[in-house]
């Protein structure tokens, strides 16, 4: 069975539709420098009239202080909140980014062979890029990586100046995704002349700016461009299956050396297209579901051409992690073992600098993660950077990767230039995420208006093009529509479904929790027999606010109603619901509005990452089911795998040292 399914995912893998170029994470190697551009860049804000100054006077021509007052902006960071102005935390239309560096004089000289390339990690929304005054990229999304190859640029350049300057426009319309609209306000007795707002369908904050890491890179001229990795196993032997991309020569060589994290190679290969073969595999396995989770492997790709006459070398290593995905009617299977999904939904948020990436926040939030013993997240609602998928990858967290699919909510959303639109989005984020083990299922939407007609084709394109890229994982969307009346549902492969009993609907009404929550699953599983995750459910908190018996926005109602719906999940999941994702991992700020105090306050964590009530009734809960499901006592007394701790076994105490034949289960000693 095993060695059946690994067969088709090979022959599945070999249909996928070609992308056509990469987007490989900047890595450095012998043939590749790195040069980070984050810090302080100048900064303006368009405020006139039409937004249009910046490109009517053309302020890319010169450095950006020539043109006009600047002021300092971090990069990476949200520009919103960092002044005291309140009109540019509300800035709607273009602002200027500048930075001016000096480029090592190896970069310059060294002209036939050596590339230099720009690249963003995202910046929202839409992008135009200059160097030098010269265009180079434009870029629409928010949330994704581009690039620009800028070598003729700086190699003619005199002393090897490099001026980038970066003009970004945060409007939202109703074919961007997220979709949005601006309304101008023309009634003259309340609003200025010119007044206009930004309006959004989604609940967070449109935070702009240049979010994630800019860099400059080298390749040589002939180089990796992209590499696709699938992987398989049955019995005792691991497949990967890899295909590499070369640009800049069509003659080269390549060869391949699959390393073990201590550096021992396990497999070679050559040739652009092969198969690598692993005997007695170390598998990728999700935290708390193996002693070893997200074990990585290392793919070293080395290009050999001949370039003026000399030999012409590119060294890439990208990580590698073996495992298999599956969907049955009833389960969601990692490695051929029942996943569930304990876990949360986060978004890109703090304090201050908004969405802008921060490696404190990054490594706070997986200590958090591991501490309330969550196994996975949904990168609710855009995908996140990636240098937290690369923490993912390495801490075995399973992630559902959603596109910034949100808000779809009225019939324009639907038309022609908008699914064009998603359609490129997601070719973007599997470009960017599909080598990485813990991505186990991509999610196109959350929330759509899917009960309207227009969601039927709508859906099934994006769908059937996700798959068609990637044939490895499953696709889904996040629903909340009534299960009769959804058109996008017949489509996905996972029912993810979110709801907000006695908080939205029947408000403080905690008692009919159990009994909507049973009807909500037997509904969609009746009309779908697919598996079933609860994708999101919550209620808003305020830290500190307390009440008993619990009444709404207090600690205990949190609690409460979290405590109703696990009730129904622990039947349910011994049939088919395969997961739940709490809503939120922290409080995140929102527009404002009268629901919205500050921000939403559905974070089991505040939004500084402080604990609530709620947090310790999901940290027992989650460590119990992972506890559960690892256990292999016929009395079902399950292994205490408190974190830091060796786990034992509750039933006999002692600490198990050897795996049973299931590679995720410990052996309880006293099963003997
Ligand atoms: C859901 C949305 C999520 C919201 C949440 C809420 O998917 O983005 O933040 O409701 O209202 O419907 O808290």
């Amino acid at each position: 069975m095993a060695l059946c399914c690994a067969l088709c995912l090979l022959l599945l893998c070999c249909q996928a539709l070609a992308l056509g170029r990469g987007m490989l994470y900047p890595r450095e190697s012998t043939s590749r420098e790195l040069k980070e551009l984050n810090g302080i860049w100048s900064f303006r804000a368009d405020f006139s009239p039409q937004r249009d100054k910046g490109f009517v006077h053309q302020w890319y021509r010169k450095p950006l202080r020539q043109s006009g007052p600047v002021i300092d902006m971090p990069v990476p960071a949200s520009f919103n909140e960092l002044t005291q102005d309140p009109s540019l935390r509300r800035f709607t239309g273009w602002v200027w980014y500048e930075k001016e560096v000096l480029l090592p004089r190896s970069w310059l000289l060294n002209a036939l062979n050596t590339r230099v390339v720009l690249r963003v990690g995202s910046a929202h929304y839409y992008s135009i890029v200059w160097v030098n005054g010269v265009n180079v990229t434009e870029h629409e999304g928010g949330h994704l990586p581009f690039e620009a190859d800028i070598t003729r640029i700086v190699q003619g350049s005199p002393g090897g100046l490099c001026r980038i300057t970066i003009a970004l426009n945060n409007t939202l319309t109703p074919q961007t995704l997220p979709p949005g609209s601006i309304q101008f306000k023309r009634d003259k007795s309340k609003y200025p002349s010119g007044y206009f707002v930004q309006k959004t369908k989604f609940d967070f904050f449109n935070y702009a700016g240049i979010h994630r890491p800019v860099v400059l890179y080298t390749t040589p001229s002939v180089y990796i461009d992209d590499i696709t990795v699938t992987t398989a196993w049955a019995g005792n032997i691991g497949v990967v299956r890899y295909e590499v991309l070369v640009m800049g020569n069509t003659r080269y060589s390549l060869s391949l050396n699959l390393r073990e994290k201590e550096g021992k190679v396990v497999a070679t290969g050559e040739g652009p297209i092969g198969e690598l073969k692993v005997v007695e595999p170390k598998l990728w396995w999700p935290y708390l579901m193996h002693e070893n989770p997200g074990y990585l492997y290392y793919l070293e790709v080395k290009l050999s051409a001949q370039v003026g006459g000399e030999l012409s070398e590119d060294v890439y290593t990208l990580p590698v992690g073996i495992r298999t995905v599956h969907v049955t009617s009833r389960r969601f299977l990692i490695n051929g073992e029942p996943f569930y999904f304990h876990g949360v939904n986060k978004h890109e948020d703090a304090d201050i600098r908004g969405k802008g990436l921060d490696w404190a926040l990054i490594v706070k939030d997986f200590n958090l993660l591991q501490w309330l013993g969550a196994n996975s997240f949904r990168t609710s609602h855009y995908p996140y950077a990636e240098e937290i998928m690369d923490l993912c990858d390495a801490y075995g967290i399973v992630v559902i990767d959603e596109s910034p699919g949100v808000g779809i909510k009225y019939p324009e959303n639907f038309g022609n230039k908008s699914l064009a639109h998603h359609l490129v989005v997601m070719e973007e984020l599997i470009r960017r995420d599909k080598n990485r083990p813990s991505v186990v299922m991509w999610s196109v939407a959350n929330e759509p208006a899917s009960e309207l007609l227009p969601a039927a084709y709508y859906f099934k394109t994006v769908i059937a093009h996700t798959k068609a890229i990637d044939p490895t994982r499953p696709v889904t969307f996040v629903s909340n529509a009534n299960y009769a009346h959804d058109h996008g549902a017949p489509y996905v492969d996972v029912i993810c479904v979110n709801s907000y009993f006695s908080w939205y609907f029947d408000a403080g009404h905690l008692e009919v929790i159990q009994l909507q929550l049973n009807t909500q699953f037997k509904n969609w599983y009746k009309t779908y027999k697919k598996p079933i995750i609860q994708s999101e459910y919550g209620a808003d908190a305020i830290a500190g606010l307390h009440n008993d018996p619990p009444l709404m926005f207090s600690e205990e109602y949190q609690k409460a109603v979290l405590k109703e719906y696990h009730s129904v999940f622990d039947k349910k999941r011994k049939e088919y619901v395969i997961g739940e994702l709490i809503w939120n991992f922290a409080d995140f700020m929102t527009d404002q509005g009268t629901g919205r105090v500050l921000g939403n306050k559905k974070g089991i964590f505040t939004r500084q990452r402080q604990p609530k009530a709620a947090a310790f009734v999901l940290r027992d809960r989650y460590w119990k089911i992972a506890n559960e499901s690892n256990c292999l006592c016929p009395t079902l007394t399950y292994y205490n795998l408190t974190p830091c701790l060796e786990p034992t076994c509750l039933k006999c105490g002692t600490t198990p040292t050897v795996w049973s034949s299931t590679p995720r289960r410990k052996a309880c000693p006293s099963a003997a």
